[in-house]
């Protein structure tokens, strides 16, 4: 099995400091997440940027500024949110693109996202598609549900997706696919098989599902963007502490923590020399 790459998502676009007071917003607290998450085994950090208010936006200068931060301290793999938040248009969500971040996600197909509707017809996935390929960055592909992975074989017919492709499965999302082992291990078994993958497990089952994906030889994501409590009922501290703790368990399962170069090998990134 290749090491194992942890992605912490930090912020996200819904989860509000009401939800967990911890949850970093400014692109200083963000900054100083990701560093401390980084510190604990994080190789990658996913990114949303939040307004002065609090609220999700797809602003470019919030986003350079929370890069060149985190730049600033570490050699972490940057991606960079292109889903945004619900209801925002696509000129809106692919603004961060003109940034050239190694990463950015893709989302390949429309999904239920709780009482809102998560919105990517075809024309919008190949514009993303065609925008990262021709930017040089390498897309996460995320997964809500079955069709999407299909859609994302579809791109690479098209030329618009270049295997070996890199798999997100997002389970438990209310409108999703749902957060079993079951679906997990199926997805893994319909992907081309020199892909790689991890699982964002939402809420409760971000830990179960992590540890499936040690076991099974996928990668992990974890993060206030998919889950705010360490257990039942205690809100987690800190991203850094979700983080430790999935180190903690793929060190008594034998699975080494890819360290950020270690990583853009696995994925097939360009070095990066420094920060
Ligand atoms: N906030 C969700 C609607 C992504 O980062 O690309 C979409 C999302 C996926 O978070
Ligand atoms: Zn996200």
């Amino acid at each position: 099995m290749d090491k194992l790459i942890i992605t912490v998502a930090l912020t996200g676009a819904e989860t509000t400091k009401a939800d967990n007071p911890h949850l970093p917003i400014t692109p200083e607290e963000i900054a100083q997440a990701a560093y401390d998450a980084y510190q604990a085994g994080t190789a990658i950090v996913h990114l949303h940027g939040r307004d002065e208010s609090g609220e999700a936006t797809q602003d470019i200068e919030i986003y350079r500024r929370i890069s060149e931060l985190i730049r600033a301290q570490c050699d972490l793999i940057i991606q960079l949110s292109i889903g945004g938040g619900v209801g925002m248009s696509p000129q809106e969500r692919s603004a961060p693109l003109a940034l050239r971040p190694e990463m950015a996600t893709l989302t390949t197909g429309t999904v239920n996202f709780g009482d809102g509707v998560f919105l990517n017809p075809r024309s919008v996935i190949e514009e993303f598609a065609a925008r990262m390929k021709d930017l040089g960055i390498k897309p996460e592909v995320e997964i809500f549900d079955l069709g999407m992975i299909s859609n994302a074989l579809y791109l690479v017919r098209k030329g618009l997706l270049s295997e070996p492709i890199h798999f997100d499965f997002v389970l438990g999302v209310p409108g999703g696919c749902a957060a079993t082992v079951k679906n997990l291990l199926h997805m893994v078994e319909t992907i081309p098989p020199n892909s790689t993958w991890q699982v964002a497990g939402i809420g409760r089952h971000q830990l179960p599902l992590a540890v499936a994906a040690i076991i099974l030889g996928g990668h992990v994501r974890v993060g206030f963007e998919d889950n705010i409590y360490y257990t039942k009922g205690v809100l987690a501290e800190s991203n850094a502490q979700l983080v430790e703790r999935i180190v903690r368990i793929a060190g008594e399962l034998g699975r080494e923590i890819a360290t950020p170069a270690e990583a853009r090998a696995i994925l097939g990134l360009p070095v990066k020399d420094g920060c």
